[in-house]
């Protein structure tokens, strides 16, 4: 192929792999998956990846790699789906970049450029899993993993790090302002934004661990009332959804995008993760907590609400299902980005009144073998009438 045809044939593969129309696939009944993943690494712009001059790459190869594009906040933004999601390169560093459908579920684009996110302090290794809230104040933010190099590691350890939370606002998702990252005791990732004020503060769902990847003796979805987002500081930090032995979220857990407002109290996505023979397992569960106290919870359905399948098993980091984002359409639709083994994203969908029945009439977990049997054996003597 000559440069030219070459060229030619990129663009048509990218436009059509962008026009690609999605279809749900029927499933349990509580939410829809869909036939392709919304986004991949071959999403990403051709401006992005190609130096698209002959005289500079007379081959037409690739110059910068991606690799995946994953976890990505969302909301509903000016008419249109938009997402920010993390977009990792073949050099392991990860950015965010703003991707919009009309219809939530496909002709997902990116914008032209990934976000230029000022820096606040010693300068970032990494960045990931930005969750977005269009809080009451009139701001949107962005809170993401920040992540740095552990001073203390011994030499020769190139790999212990330190996760904060970081923090930036925006009124467009393209200029974004830095404000100092979240101030806690503790390392923190899967911090969230409350969309509202509660008793006058901004609340903050939080996942304080002990170290860079054991939540250890901490862990648990946390929740702190904080007087300023630029200069956040967690001083009282209460563990309202916490992890159990035996359970999806035995290892780690935390919160997904901030929670959805319904008729019968919040309702919140999560994910949780449990150890196994072949490494970490992710998957995602949801819980309620009242509208007068969003740190007190009313449900809890046992075990995940979505858990891996088929291809989703596949990818970079295997075993792995992670959300940080959704939108509810005011009609009571819920578009749930997911994305699969760190590789690609996804959407599920669902409606408000579906999940919350699901939450509210899924038993909870009983912790031991007896009651999942006593469960099962309701189920059958209803249905045997
Ligand atoms: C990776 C994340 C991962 C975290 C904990 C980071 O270095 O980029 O994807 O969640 O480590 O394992
Ligand atoms: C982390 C998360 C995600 C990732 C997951 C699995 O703890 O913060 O970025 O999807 O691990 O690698």
């Amino acid at each position: 192929m000559t440069y030219d045809e070459r060229l030619a044939w990129l663009r048509v593969a990218h436009r059509q792999l962008i026009e690609l129309p999605n279809a749900p696939v029927e499933g349990n009944g509580v939410y829809a998956r869909y036939r392709h993943p919304v986004l991949t690494a071959k999403h990403a712009p051709l401006e992005w990846r190609y130096d698209l001059h002959p005289d500079t790459n007379p081959y037409l190869m690739e110059r910068f790699g991606i690799h995946a594009v994953l976890n990505a906040g969302a909301i509903k933004w000016q008419g249109k789906y938009v997402v920010v999601a993390r977009v990792e390169g073949a050099d392991r560093k990860s950015f965010f970049a703003v991707a919009e459908s009309p219809n939530g579920v496909d002709h997902f684009r990116f914008w032209p450029r990934p976000i230029t996110l000022p820096e606040y302090g010693e300068p970032a290794t990494n960045v990931y899993d930005m969750r977005l809230t269009a809080h009451e104040d009139g701001w949107i933010y962005g809170i993401f993993c920040v992540e740095r190099k552990d001073p203390a590691a011994p030499a020769g350890d190139l790999s212990s790090a330190v996760a904060a939370a970081g923090i930036a606002r925006t009124h467009d998702l393209v200029n974004w302002e830095r404000l100092p990252d979240l101030v806690s005791k503790s390392q923190q990732r899967n911090v969230v934004l409350h969309p509202e004020f509660v008793d006058g503060k901004y609340a903050l769902y939080t996942r304080p661990q002990d170290g860079f990847i054991d939540a250890g003796s901490g862990g648990g979805i946390g929740w702190a009332l904080v007087d300023s987002m630029e200069h956040a500081v967690v001083t009282d930090e209460k563990i309202i959804n916490f992890r159990h032995y035996h359970t999806v979220k035995e290892v780690k857990n935390g919160e997904g995008p901030h929670p959805i407002r319904t008729p019968q109290g919040w309702l919140h996505l999560a994910h949780g993760v449990r150890g196994c023979a072949s490494g970490l397992r992710y998957v995602l569960y949801l819980y309620m907590t009242a509208l007068d106290d969003p740190a007190r919870v009313i449900a809890e359905p046992a075990g995940f609400f979505m858990a891996p399948e088929g291809p989703e098993y596949i990818g970079d980091v295997m075993n792995v299902l992670f959300s940080n984002g959704w939108i509810c359409d005011p009609d009571g639709s819920v578009f749930i980005y997911y994305a699969s083994s760190d590789t690609r994203l996804h959407v599920a969908t669902s409606t408000v009144d579906r999940l919350v029945d699901y939450c509210l009439h899924t038993a909870p977990d009983g912790l031991r073998t007896g009651l999942s049997v006593e469960t099962l054996n309701k189920l059958i003597d209803r249905n045997q009438q």
